[in-house]
């Protein structure tokens, strides 16, 4: 649209970002209680060979180590979830004053380092004691819980953490633990899946309605996992496909976050289908009283949609854990839309595909839709790295990112209120589905499927990219 002038404000949070259960490991230590994912890895064939986070790469006793690889990065921001059951073991009640230190420490460490904590609240990882007592989300009692939970954390980092992440790509958790049964608890229940994702939609609003009642200095806002969508062709029954596709599969959430509605072409779908689901004129009331901040946003990439016959479609497909390229398949709702190959972009290993534009294109559909600023909660390129002589240079990634950064950049220039940026993932970390194999990082650690490695750090080549990006505050992206 225009030339490549690089625009970024002076105050644009250059971040990185991880989950607890993917990096802390000490899933047991200092009075920690077990959550679903602690016992779900231990169902096999649920992971890639049967990788867990037991230790994954053990930042909990390297924290300082990584922060002080963060400060040499020039990180601005950093993005992290604290684990639930590591602050209040049996998820309410008793606070684990251990556990809850060593964020308090994590916090000081990145404040006194010059780096915005940025805080997710919830990266999937619920204590396992509310999922055995009231089945987690498929009761309304995990509302309480979690507002009693974050309360905790907001009482405990207020004036320190300013950026606050609700939930974690709400609509990954509840799909792949409801729908597809790939994500504890393991169940495959279309109906069951639209009651628990509307107390998630309750959960959510209830904590961004408690941040704002406390008058909590800083901004809260979700984490979506947004793939925007494109129609194969003009073929008008796929462009209806990908309407659909982009009503069920991203305003059902985001019109719920921002307006308090869930769209009607969704709702009355559900009626038709025998899948409506609970819901009262309260929890209508908290929906629309609780607006977030900004729109946290990861992606990755865009999907294509095709039409999809309600006789013999295609429903679930397959996906690609294992990083053979090409092991993937369509997938879909019959009689709503398939998701279909895009001859026109690359694909990663696992069969991601690669879309700079489609991020640009996600941006600006978002700010004319919902009118918030942005935050990019996470964006990376998940790949093998191989160490050569000490050193991984891995310039696919840095070229993935410096091709989604000037995306970025151009949304910005249109208008479209970017708050930061945080990459997927600072260190390399456990992959839920993919084991170690699939690498994200800035900074390699020597950790795989043994789960024996020396959890040695080294700076990848891309360490030294955003280093330099992040400096010039991306005057070098030309
Ligand atoms: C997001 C999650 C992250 C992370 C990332 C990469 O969905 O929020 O926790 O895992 O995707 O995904 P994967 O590990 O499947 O490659």
């Amino acid at each position: 649209m225009s030339e490549n002038k690089i625009v970024f404000p002076e105050n644009f949070l250059w971040g990185s970002a991880s989950a607890a259960y993917q990096i802390e490991g000490a899933y047991d230590l200092d009075g920690k209680g077990p959550s679903i994912w602690d016992e779900f890895v231990k169902i096999p064939g649920k992971t890639f060979k049967g990788t867990n986070g037991e230790l994954a790469v053990d930042h909990y006793h390297r924290f300082k180590e990584d922060v002080a690889l963060m400060k040499e990065l020039g990180l601005k921001a950093y993005r992290f979830s604290v684990a639930w059951s590591r602050v209040l073991p049996n998820g309410r009640g008793t606070v684990n004053e251990a556990g809850l230190n060593f964020y308090k420490e994590l916090v000081d460490e990145l404040i006194e380092n010059g780096i915005e904590p940025v805080l997710t609240i919830y990266h999937w990882d619920l204590p396992l004691a509310l999922q055995e007592e009231y089945q987690g989300f498929e009761s309304r009692k995990i509302v309480d819980d979690f507002v009693e939970y974050s309360t905790l954390l907001f009482e405990t980092f207020r004036g320190k953490v300013k950026y606050w992440v609700s939930l974690n790509e709400q609509n990954i958790f509840t799909s792949h633990g409801y729908l597809m049964g790939t994500h504890p608890p393991g169940v495959q229940d279309p109906k069951r899946f639209y009651q628990v994702n509307h107390h998630a939609n309750l959960v959510n609003a209830a904590i961004i309605k408690k941040f704002h009642d406390l008058k909590m200095p800083g901004q809260i806002g979700p984490s979506f996992a947004y793939s925007p969508t494109y129609a194969i062709d003009a073929d008008p029954k796929n462009e209806l496909a990908q309407t659909n596709a982009e009503d069920f599969l991203a305003h059902n959430w985001l019109d719920v976050y921002v307006w308090g509605v869930y769209p009607k072409p969704v709702l009355k779908y559900l009626k038709d289908n025998g899948l409506d689901f609970e819901i009262t004129d309260a929890d209508r009331e908290l929906l629309k009283a609780a607006k977030p901040d900004f729109l946290g946003i990861n992606y990755y990439q865009t999907n294509t949609m095709a039409f999809n016959p309600l006789a013999g479609g295609v429903g679930a497909g397959v996906a690609n854990t294992s990083g053979e390229k090409g092991t993937s398949s369509e997938s879909g709702v019959p009689g709503l839309y398939k998701s279909v190959n895009n001859p026109f972009v690359e694909k990663t290993n696992w069969d991601w595909n690669i879309d700079p534009v489609g991020l640009q294109i996600g941006l600006r559909r978002l700010e004319s839709r919902y009118r918030l600023p942005i935050l990019i909660t996470e964006n990376g390129l998940g790949e093998y790295d191989k160490v050569e002589d000490g050193k991984v240079h891995d310039d696919y990634r840095i070229d993935y990112l410096q091709k989604h950064v000037l995306a970025i950049n151009e949304a910005i220039k249109e208008g479209v209120d970017v708050l930061g940026y945080c990459t997927w993932s600072f260190t390399d970390l456990l992959s839920w589905l993919n084991g170690y194999q699939k690498r994200y990082g800035f900074v390699y650690v020597d950790q795989d499927e043994t789960q024996e490695g020396t959890l040695n750090r080294l700076k990848k080549d891309s360490f030294y990219w955003y280093q330099k990006t992040i400096a010039e505050n991306g005057e070098n992206l030309k």
